[in-house]
């Protein structure tokens, strides 16, 4: 439905955030991120974010990610999202940036700007969508991609004398200081994209209190690349990547946990 169609209807049950463009995603069928786009864009809607909200653009498939929200956006070059969004928050306190990452975008090419801004404990929202892949530029292994499995720059399967191990990075992450809330979820199956919207709510919520980084790790289909049927890439993500990055929280600050306290009274 659309945001004019929805005032004809007395009863809406769904409807897109007014906060977000009237248009269809560009992304494959059974692509994890037109979930994850929908659930920024309730948060900042239930947030009220429409003057405050900047969408900073990683490169890959959310490359513009700003065009699906009318709120202002800036394009990074690849995976520094997190060094552009540092610059606009010290320098416009009152603004709230985000980024939608690929893991290619934050855990590869981007490593060095996640790393030392969650370390600097920078008041700062990344949403990590990981799907074990280079999306957007045909599949190829990335550090999250699964040992064994196929990619286009690792035909016979991801093989450790290679290519390594796959990188947990919310773990790696909630070892340091800086920052206050990280956690990992996956937009599989309907209870999950319920937990993803309150994790997501959760960490701009932790930017717009001042307590410092925030971070959630989304698990996110990508079908096309790791040659499955759409309709089954939500349980080959159960089979097979949340044994390997198991879903939780992994940083709660106090005063985060106070915040998610308040939800529930
Ligand atoms: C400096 C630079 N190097 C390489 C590229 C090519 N490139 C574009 S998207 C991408 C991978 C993105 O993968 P990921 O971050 O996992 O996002 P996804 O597409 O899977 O959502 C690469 C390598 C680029 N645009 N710029
Ligand atoms: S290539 Fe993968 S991540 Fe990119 S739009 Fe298609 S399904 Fe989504």
């Amino acid at each position: 439905m659309s945001n004019a169609d929805k005032n004809d209807y007395e009863n809406v049950i769904f409807a897109r955030p007014d906060i977000m463009v009237d248009r269809s995603t560009h992304f494959c069928p059974g692509c994890g991120h037109g979930i994850i786009q929908r659930l920024v864009g309730e948060a900042l809607e239930e947030l009220k974010l429409h003057e405050r909200a900047i969408c900073i653009g990683s490169i890959g498939c959310t490359v513009t990610a700003y065009e699906y929200y009318k709120v202002d956006g800036m394009e990074a070059p690849h995976g520094r999202a997190p060094a552009v969004a540092t610059a606009i928050k010290r320098c416009r306190p009152n603004l709230v940036p985000f980024s939608i990452q690929g893991d290619g975008d934050l855990a590869s090419i981007g490593t060095a700007e996640i790393v030392h801004a969650a370390a600097r404990g920078e008041k700062i929202t990344i949403i990590f969508a990981n799907n074990a892949t280079y999306g957007m530029t045909g599949g190829q292994l990335a550090p999250t991609t699964l040992m064994g499995m196929y990619s286009s720059s690792t035909p016979d399967g991801r093989n450790a004398a290679q290519s390594g191990f796959p990188i947990r990075v919310s773990e790696m992450l909630a070892t340091l200081d800086g920052p206050a809330y990280i956690a990992r979820v996956a937009v599989n199956s309907p209870a999950n994209v319920r937990k993803a919207g309150k994790a997501i709510n959760l960490a701009f919520r932790t930017q717009l209190a001042g307590l410092g980084f925030a971070m959630v790790e989304v698990l996110s289909m990508c079908p096309i690349n790791w040659k499955v049927e759409p309709v089954d890439a939500p349980e080959w993500m159960v089979k097979n990547m949340i044994p390997q990055f198991p879903l939780g929280e992994f940083k709660v600050l106090p005063a985060v946990a106070a915040l998610k306290k308040a939800d529930r009274e």
